[in-house]
């Protein structure tokens, strides 16, 4: 995509990311919220290092100049209630609110946003190698994208770069095991536990705020540290989702009846089997929809070739066998 850089070179942007979704990884999830902030190193290096002492920090604002690409995504398959509980969405209520899937549209949303900005770049996310790479990857394949789709874009888990600091910095607290959850370090660094959590994009200003507080650390470590984006795996192949999809348009259904009675909302269109029927093509991988189809056609084969071959056998059997005494 145009973002290709040395990895010798220092990052001179940090695009800090957060992805909601449907629910943990070995619920193989969809995406239902995603935030991109970029913030030119430059504004990250200007501010003064929050004093040493843990929890008496005031929460410093965001940086002035930031670029932000936030929006909500229908997932396509049905919110955990846990899920549902933390973010504050679910799939009957992006589906009302005629929210797109992971699309190739999206993708190039993705691609423009950050080809806009100064290169090289990093995509920051906590705990990012676990959950929000190798997710974002996956819905880059879904949407029939390669692995290379963000090529030149580089990344690092906040929680890797913090828990470096920690142990670069003076022992403190070096007896105890210190929770790195995003909201326990915030909560740690300024005294108050951060707002709107588990929103995407209060997600992404609360880590922007913990990076807030040593800048110049922080850069050195992600300078040294960025791996390529193209290096994290899918969390899960893109078929692997989509044939689930009978008891996912169940659940579906059942989570918009809910929100109809609740809100009233004429949904009709969406939940009719017609309705269904209209989701544009792309929306879904084709090949993962012919796996019986396709293994079917392959018995039917066998059994073509291997008859006539049978036949064949017995007759040359017989027509040796008068011979050979
Ligand atoms: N998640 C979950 N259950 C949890 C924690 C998280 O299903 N106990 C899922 C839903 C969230 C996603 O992980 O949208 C990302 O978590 P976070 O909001 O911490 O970024
Ligand atoms: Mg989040």
């Amino acid at each position: 995509m145009g973002l290709e850089a040395a990895s010798s070179r220092p990052m001179e942007t940090l695009v800090f990311m957060d992805l909601e979704a449907t629910g943990l990884p070995f619920s193989q999830p969809k995406v239902t919220e995603l935030c991109l902030v970029a913030i030119h190193r430059h504004a990250l290096e200007g501010l003064q290092p929050a004093p040493p002492t843990e929890g008496s920090s005031q929460v410093p604002l965001p940086p002035r100049v930031a670029d932000k690409l936030c929006l909500c995504v229908a997932p396509g398959k049905a919110c955990s209630s846990a899920a549902s509980n933390l973010t504050g969405l679910n799939t009957a209520m992006l589906t009302a609110h005629r929210r797109r899937r992971f699309d190739s549209g999206l993708v190039d949303l993705i691609q423009a946003f950050l080809q806009r900005q100064p290169p090289p770049l990093c995509l920051v996310a906590h705990n990012g190698d676990r959950f929000d790479f190798p997710l974002l990857q996956a819905e880059l394949s879904w949407a029939g994208v390669g692995p290379d789709a963000l090529s030149g874009v580089f990344c690092v888990d906040s929680i890797a770069a913090l828990r470096a600091l920690d142990r670069s910095g003076p022992p403190r607290e070096s007896s105890q095991r210190k929770s790195y959850s995003l909201g326990n370090v915030y909560t740690r660094l300024y005294g108050q536990a951060p707002p709107d959590t588990h929103t995407a994009e209060g997600d992404v200003l609360a880590l922007v705020s913990i990076c807030q507080a040593r800048p110049q650390s922080l850069l050195h470590w992600v300078d040294a540290h960025a791996k390529p984006f193209s290096s994290i795996k899918p969390m899960y192949e893109a078929g692997a989702v989509t044939n689930q999809g009978a008891a996912i348009d169940t659940e579906t259904k059942t989570e918009r009846q809910k929100l109809r009675a609740a809100t009233n909302l004429a949904t009709s269109g969406d939940t009719s089997p017609a309705g269904r029927k209209r989701r544009p093509r792309s929306e879904a991988p084709s090949h993962s929809r012919n796996i019986p189809a396709t293994s079917h056609l392959n018995t039917s084969h066998l059994l073509a070739v291997l008859g006539p071959l049978v036949i064949l056998t017995i007759a040359v059997a017989l027509y040796w066998v008068p011979w050979s005494f």
